[in-house]
C-alpha cells in the first residue's frame, strides 16, 4: 500500500504473524512526523522496532547526510510459490485462513466487477458460500474457493467471448449459446425463469456468472445422483438444495 496522501485509513484482514508498518515520505530522505493508529478486533501487540531512531530535527545537513539510508545489498528472500487463487484467497481471509461473506463479495467485486455497476451483493456471496461450503461451517475454506475460484474465471471468459458488442450486457439467445456449450439443454422458458430471478431485463457478467454457478452446482447434483436420467431424493438431501 502506497499512497500519495496525507491521511491514510486502511482495512485489512491478516493472517496471524507478524508485520512492520512503515510510514515514509512520498520523496526520499525528507522527514516528517506520522500518527500511526491500529485498531484491532483480537489479540494484537503492537511495539515500536527495536533499534529505531528518530530522526533529530535539529541536527545539521552533514549529520542527515550520514543518516541516508543504504540500499540493502541482502537480497529479500524469494516468496513462497502461491497458485493465483492462493495469492487473491490471501488477500481477503481472515485469521483463520476463511472467507465471510462479506469479504468474499468485496473479493470478487474487487476482482471481477471493477467498472461495473452492479457488483456482487451480499446475498450472491452467502448463496455462493453456501453451495461451495463442503464443510458446512458457513464461511468458505480455500479448497471451496479454488474450486469456485475456477469456474468463476471459465464463467468470467465465457461471457467475454459471448459479448460480442462489448457493451457488458448478453441477450437470452447469448445466454442460450453458453449454456449450450457447457452441455445444458434449457427451453427458452425455463432461460427467461432463470435470467428474471437472477437479472432482470439484461444479464450483467456478475448475474451471468451466478446463473452458470448454479446452473453447475445443480448439474452436479444431478449427475451424481441420477440412473438413467431421473432422480430419486431424500427429503434431507432435497432440503439442504432448498437452503443453497
Ligand atoms: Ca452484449
Amino acid at each position: 500500500m502506497y499512497s500519495y496522501s496525507r491521511d491514510i485509513i486502511e482495512e485489512y484482514s491478516l493472517a496471524p504473524g507478524e508485520y512492520v508498518v512503515i510510514p515514509s515520505t512520498m520523496k526520499p530522505y525528507m522527514s516528517g512526523d506520522f500518527v500511526l493508529t491500529i485498531f484491532s478486533k483480537t489479540d494484537a501487540q503492537v511495539t515500536p522496532q527495536e533499534g529505531g531512531h528518530d530522526h533529530d530535527h535539529d541536527h545539521d545537513h552533514e549529520e542527515e547526510e550520514e543518516t541516508r539510508p543504504v540500499t540493502p545489498t541482502v537480497q529479500p528472500k524469494p516468496e513462497e510459490e502461491v497458485s493465483p487463487a492462493r495469492a487473491i484467497f490471501n488477500r481477503y481471509r481472515d485469521q483463520d485462513d476463511l472467507l465471510s461473506a462479506l469479504q468474499l463479495m468485496k473479493l470478487l467485486n474487487d476482482q471481477l466487477s471493477a467498472g461495473s455497476r452492479s457488483g456482487f451483493s451480499y446475498d450472491n456471496a452467502r448463496s455462493l458460500i453456501a453451495m461451495y461450503d463442503t464443510k458446512r461451517i458457513r464461511m468458505m475454506a480455500f479448497s471451496d474457493f479454488e474450486t469456485l475460484w475456477k469456474k468463476v474465471t471459465e464463467y468470467k471468459d465465457l461471457f467475454k467471448s459471448l459479448d460480442k458488442n462489448y457493451n457488458g450486457f448478453l441477450s437470452d439467445e447469448e445466454i442460450l449459446m453458453a449454456l449450450g456449450s457447457v452441455g445444458w439443454e434449457v427451453q427458452q422458458s425455463l432461460l427467461r425463469l432463470l435470467v428474471s430471478r437472477y437479472s432482470g431485463s439484461s444479464t450483467t457478467l456478475e448475474s451471468f456468472i451466478m446463473i452458470m454457478l448454479r446452473m453447475n452446482k445443480g448439474s452436479n447434483v444431478f449427475t451424481e445422483r441420477s440412473e438413467d436420467g431421473s432422480i430419486t431424493m431424500t427429503w434431507t438431501d432435497f432440503s439442504e438444495l432448498m437452503a443453497m
